[in-house]
């Protein structure tokens, strides 16, 4: 059939129902654009690449359905790849389309050229640019299978110079392929190894919310077994929070008691998860990882197999379906070895665990630090980052779905939420970056209208995304609820400063005279500003009312200067001065 180039891409796009795009508007990708509203494909003009990118990885990793990000070739493109590189951890099937600088001029030196292949070369699962106009539909169709069978953002790159070209083709069907339920002998060796066990112990990573059904057969093998279920670092949602057998969130700031129980652990099941070192690092003070356990691994991905723990059985396939093989071949008495004493210790370690958690009102100092102590003193009446988290479990919808950040608020609040169901938590993932809750909710809100949704950010993070209030407000965007936890500080980072630079905060401090509930409402947005836990109650309850009537909130909470466990105990120590640094040494720079 007789089309031109953006016509075959953008049915291309529909042939694959992907209707929702991300960036700002640019001329090298106006002749595709142009067709969104015809091809019943919505633009989300943000204000920034950067959280237009998080924007579409919230988007797809609320709803498993394909978005795409789209921008200006050169500066427009560059502004994608700290969002790319986060969906690419958090292994979410993103399109990422890069008009480039046209064939007829590039390497001159023009204007907005970029190697735009090299610059993604590193951030994708997959990157393939157009070598001939005739080859648009060919090469997308095989970009968006990439995207889907990695798992992973995949790139296509086209020099704008093949747009507005007729060329002759066919629209194709879209590459899908079953995903594989493991080799069978491996399937067979796991069935047996944990047949055997008296402490097994399932951990459950992106994979298993990843994979169609992956909770259930996860679940089913749970139960069959009486095995407690942890679940990764920042992966809440992969088992249901009201389950007897969850035990919660290993690492960080995650669950004493899915650590108590994995310790213990004869054999350990990790269905769909790398093993990344957020979840088996320790945490408080505690090394967890069951060193001489036999561990089965089980990742769609075989270069991640074994390579971060010893790996007694490893698994290529999808979780769900190799959770089912694996339930299959059981043996008759599977679990029943300890069966009562496991139920008892899960019982056992979660209430004691809920408990220290309801208790745990502040932060603690460090032997010869102070830094909490006088964070609590210089404020006395505000309330504490945990104090806040609980005022926020109060006011929670059940079924929301919610964003976090990277800081150290939002980080302490790793051992509050649970979930009923997957996709429901859109932490940073392990690239780690500031600015992402906000973008996040905007997305899932977007993919999924009618839930509650509730975005997450300390205010350092929030800064880096607080431009997208100026897009956010406009009629057709959905309403959201994001909290921003007002400390006046980088605190993640200052926690450093307080435990290994002797409070030399250098970079750490914000300007106490920035309202963001003040810039809210200069973008038309309502701005609420809350000083204690019923404030912060009430007014989360009040936004999600006002969510319901397409009103958008922010929620400043005002909270002390606490501090709680650093990122990266594991990566730093106290530095020495051997040669010493001074002023005096300064040399006079030759200026203009
Ligand atoms: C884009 C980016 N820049 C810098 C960092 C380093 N970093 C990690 S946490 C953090 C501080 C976060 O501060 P804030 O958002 O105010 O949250 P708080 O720790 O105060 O709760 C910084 C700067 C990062 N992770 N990402
Ligand atoms: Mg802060």
């Amino acid at each position: 059939m007789r089309m031109t180039t953006e016509e075959a891409f953008v049915k291309t796009l529909q042939r694959h129902g992907i209707q929702h795009a991300f960036g700002i508007i640019g001329s090298a990708m106006m002749p595709i654009s142009d067709l969104f509203p015809k091809a019943d494909i919505t633009f989300w003009d943000c204000a920034h690449e950067g959280s237009a990118g998080m924007m579409a990885d919230g988007y797809t990793r609320a709803t498993g359905k394909m978005s795409m990000m789209i921008a200006q070739n050169g500066p427009g493109i560059t502004n994608f790849v700290t969002a790319v590189k986060t969906a690419y951890w958090n292994h979410t099937p993103l399109l990422l389309v890069t008009p480039q600088a046209a064939n007829k001029t590039i390497g001159q030196g023009g204007f907005q050229e970029v190697e735009q292949m090299k610059l993604f070369e590193d951030m994708v699962a997959y990157q393939e640019e157009v070598r001939d106009p005739s080859r648009v539909v060919e090469v997308l169709t095989r970009v968006i299978g990439q995207a889907k069978r990695l798992s992973g953002p995949a790139q296509l790159n086209i020099p704008r110079d093949f747009w507005t070209q007729v060329i002759d083709v066919e629209i194709a069907d879209p590459i899908e392929f079953e995903a594989s339920s493991g080799g069978s002998n491996s399937v067979a060796d796991a069935a047996k190894l944990l047949s055997g066990a008296r402490n097994p112990v399932i951990l459950n990573g992106a994979g298993v919310v990843l994979a169609r059904g992956g909770i259930d057969a996860s679940m089913a093998l749970a139960e069959r077994l009486d095995a407690p279920v942890c679940v990764g670092y920042q992966h809440n949602d992969a088992f249901p929070g009201s389950h007897p057998l969850f035990a919660g969130p290993l690492g960080y700031n995650g669950s004493k008691a899915a650590m108590e129980l994995i310790k213990d652990a004869d054999v350990v099941l990790c269905l769909g998860t790398r093993l990344n070192p957020f979840s088996t690092l320790p945490g408080y003070g505690m090394e967890y990882w069951p060193a001489n356990a036999k561990i089965i691994q089980v990742d769609i991905n075989p270069n991640r197999i074994g390579l971060t723990k010893k790996v007694t059985v490893g698994i290529v396939g999808d979780a769900a379906k190799v959770a089912q093989g694996i339930l299959a071949q059981l043996s008759d008495s599977a679990g029943d070895a300890g069966r009562a004493e496991r139920k008892a210790a899960i019982a056992q370690n979660k209430s004691a665990w809920a408990q220290q958690l309801s208790s745990m009102d502040h932060e603690e100092d460090d032997p010869g630090t102070n830094w909490n102590e006088r964070a609590r003193s210089d404020k006395p009446d505000w309330m504490s980052p945990r104090m806040a988290w609980r005022a926020i479990q109060a006011a929670l919808p059940k079924d929301a779905i919610i964003s976090s950040d990277i800081g150290n608020n939002c980080a302490i609040g790793n051992a509050y939420p649970s979930f009923e169901a997957g996709r429901k938590y859109l932490a940073p993932g392990l690239f780690g970056p500031c600015g992402y809750g906000l973008p996040a909710i905007v997305g899932a809100k977007i993919g999924c209208p009618d839930t509650p949704v509730v975005g997450f950010s300390g205010d350092g993070a929030f800064g880096i995304a607080v431009n997208e209030l100026t897009a956010i407000g406009r009629g057709e965007w959905p309403a959201i609820t994001q909290i921003v936890f007002r400390n006046y500080q980088w605190g993640a980072e200052k926690r450093n400063s307080t435990l290994w630079f002797d409070d030399n905060f250098v970079g750490t401090e914000l300007d106490e005279q920035v309202s963001y509930a003040g810039i809210a409402k200069a973008c038309g947005l309502k701005g609420v500003v809350a000083r204690t836990m019923d404030e912060l109650t009430a007014a989360l309850n009040q936004a999600i009312e006002d969510q319901k009537n397409g009103i958008t909130t922010l929620i400043e909470a005002m909270i002390n200067q606490e501090l709680g466990e650093p990122f990266r105990r594991d990566a730093m120590k106290k530095p020495v001065s051997v040669a010493g640094i001074d002023a005096a040494d300064m040399q006079p720079q030759q200026g203009a």
